[in-house]
């Protein structure tokens, strides 16, 4: 049912200072930048080997990143797993007794479709389910 870690997500305050440190002082490649509207985040995406490296920064003050960044200060976010079929897994983890956050999938960055599953079914990790879509 799982591919592979997709990509890492990490809460920012100031996405181009950070945008320049992670490809000036890591010296990452820096594949670009999207508004996913429906997320209320800008991101931006950096390619480490086979996995990515996605940075997050919050569309609006009521954008949930901007509450994690108020209580955190910031930092890992949460960590995305591919998946083959999003429905499928969505299920499958319900049926093992896991918290979805998202029942049904959602819109997520590149067209993918996500879903959340709650941290308390993962030790306090948030993590991602994602199938890709066609242009991902
Ligand atoms: N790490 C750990 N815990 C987290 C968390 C995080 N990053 N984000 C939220 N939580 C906790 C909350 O504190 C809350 O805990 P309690 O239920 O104990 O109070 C719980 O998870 C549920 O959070 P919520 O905000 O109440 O629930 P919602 O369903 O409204 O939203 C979520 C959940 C994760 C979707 C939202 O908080 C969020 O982070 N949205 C942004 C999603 C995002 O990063 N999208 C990226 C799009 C790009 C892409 O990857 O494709």
């Amino acid at each position: 049912m799982i591919k592979k870690i997709d990509h890492i997500a990490i809460a920012v305050k100031d996405l181009e200072a950070e945008i320049a440190r992670y490809r000036d002082v890591l010296g990452l490649e820096f594949l670009g930048k999207e508004v996913v509207p429906e997320q209320k985040v800008t991101v931006a995406f950096f390619k480490v080997g086979d996995v990515f490296i996605e940075l997050l920064e919050p569309l609006s003050a009521d954008s949930p990143v901007s509450a994690f960044i108020e209580k955190k200060g910031g930092g890992l976010h949460h960590i995305a797993l591919e998946v083959d079929d999003l429905q499928a897994a969505i299920r499958r983890l319900q049926e093992k007794e896991v918290h979805m956050l998202d029942r049904e999938p959602r819109i997520g960055a590149h067209n993918a479709r996500i879903a959340f599953a709650h941290p308390k079914s993962f030790s306090g990790v948030l993590f991602e389910m994602k199938q890709r879509g066609d242009a991902s």
